[in-house]
């Protein structure tokens, strides 16, 4: 295993519910991730139909961006050993209702579309997804 980094998303519906410091502590804390950059931004349609482009042929495709867009986000990319596997654990499923206890979208998360967070799935993801947020911060740990 080698020290990774990642990409974290805050979505809009936890930033609305005020939830952000709490998450934040979470990850900081139980989770041992080192924040590396951090900002929040509202992002515009063209941003959000980029990120998540790889969906743009499913169903929910436009719902997800409409809420994506809806309020301020929070990206942040995460440091710590094993990076992007131990924070697909930390956050839990996609669907809240399938989230592990004490998971962070079992605490925050309301349904599979306002789950709260956004992780990246892959070292791939992370690669690209990094970058589009902050493309000053380097994908790998030197
Ligand atoms: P994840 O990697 O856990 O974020 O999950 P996916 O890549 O499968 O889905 C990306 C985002 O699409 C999810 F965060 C929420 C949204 N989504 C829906 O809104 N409806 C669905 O049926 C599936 C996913």
């Amino acid at each position: 295993m080698s020290v990774e980094r990642t990409l974290l998303i805050i979505k809009p519906d936890a930033v609305k519910a005020g939830n952000a410091g709490n998450i934040l502590a979470m990850l900081e804390g139980a989770g041992g991730f080192r924040v590396k950059a951090l900002r929040m931004e509202q992002l515009t349609r063209e941003s959000a139909e980029k990120f998540y482009a790889v969906h743009r042929e499913r169903p929910f495709f436009g719902d997800l961006v409409e809420f994506m867009t809806s309020g301020p986000c929070i990206p942040m990319v995460l440091e710590k050993e094993d990076a992007i596997q131990r924070l697909r654990g930390f956050i839990g499923a996609t669907n809240p209702a399938e989230a592990s206890d004490g998971s962070i979208r079992a605490l925050y998360g309301s349904n599979i579309q306002n789950n709260a967070v956004h992780a990246s799935d892959s070292s791939e993801s992370a690669t690209v997804e990094i970058p589009h947020f902050f493309p000053e911060i380097a994908v790998g740990v030197a």
